[in-house]
């Protein structure tokens, strides 16, 4: 995935025709356009190729399960087109390797402490301890929240700086861009506040302008 406006859209829009329209209006003000079920669970699957040939696409199925059945999940998002997928760490090591294994070229995050009020029921009570695991096992990053930069500031000391924080919450969940970059995010990851705008890429603009400025 690029570096360069250090934005990443969060495409959680169930209509695939309205979906396409935002990323050709936004392609160019963001490093990457994640999907999760909302849009792929509408569209079909195929929409990950289609997206593909417009941005580099992360596949945010949160995959959760016995390794077998994740790599079989991490290898068809890949063979659909995908630059990276979001994982969950709580399955244990083995599973986050059979990830990292059947994503060959591709990138993996590992989801740390979730940005939403529940997040802190468990996710955060092991949070540091998934970043860890996330280093070990050689992930390329972590998924921290932006609604609570203090926990991002040392999910970021826990991995240190080889590897990459992708940050949402931002917008609509009440976190802010700069707040997440400066707490050590590298990307942040926006949805509703963008794909919902009257005009998307102004809104798009603004955060990585607001980025940029820092
Ligand atoms: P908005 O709240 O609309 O900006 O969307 C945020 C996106 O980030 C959604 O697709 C969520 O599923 C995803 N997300 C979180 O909001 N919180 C997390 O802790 C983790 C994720 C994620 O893994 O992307």
């Amino acid at each position: 995935m690029r570096c360069k406006s250090r934005l990443v859209l969060s495409l959680d829009e169930t209509s695939p025709s309205k979906a396409l329209e935002v990323v050709n209006e936004v392609c160019d003000h963001v490093d990457a356009v994640k999907v999760n079920w909302p849009l792929v669970l509408s569209a079909g699957p195929e929409i990950i190729t289609r997206l593909s040939l417009m941005s580099d696409v992360i596949c945010d199925f949160k995959v959760a399960d016995i390794p077998n059945t994740d790599r079989l999940i991490v290898e068809r998002c890949m063979e659909l087109g995908a630059s990276a997928v979001i994982v969950h760490g709580f399955t244990g090591e083995d599973s986050l390797n059979a990830c990292l294994e059947a994503a060959e070229g591709g990138e993996v995050f590992v989801v740390t402490e979730m940005s939403h009020p529940g997040g802190e029921m468990f996710t955060s009570k092991h949070a540091e301890e998934i970043a860890a695991m996330a280093l070990r096992c050689g992930a390329h990053g972590i998924i921290a929240p932006a609604t609570r930069p203090e926990r991002l500031a040392t999910l970021r000391d826990v991995i240190g700086d080889g590897m990459r924080i992708l940050s949402p919450g931002v917008g609509a969940q009440g976190g802010g861009a700069a707040a997440a970059v400066n707490a050590g995010a590298n990307h942040v990851i926006v949805g509703r506040s963008i794909y919902q705008a009257a005009d998307p890429a102004s809104v798009a603009r603004s955060i990585a302008e607001e980025i940029s400025a820092l």
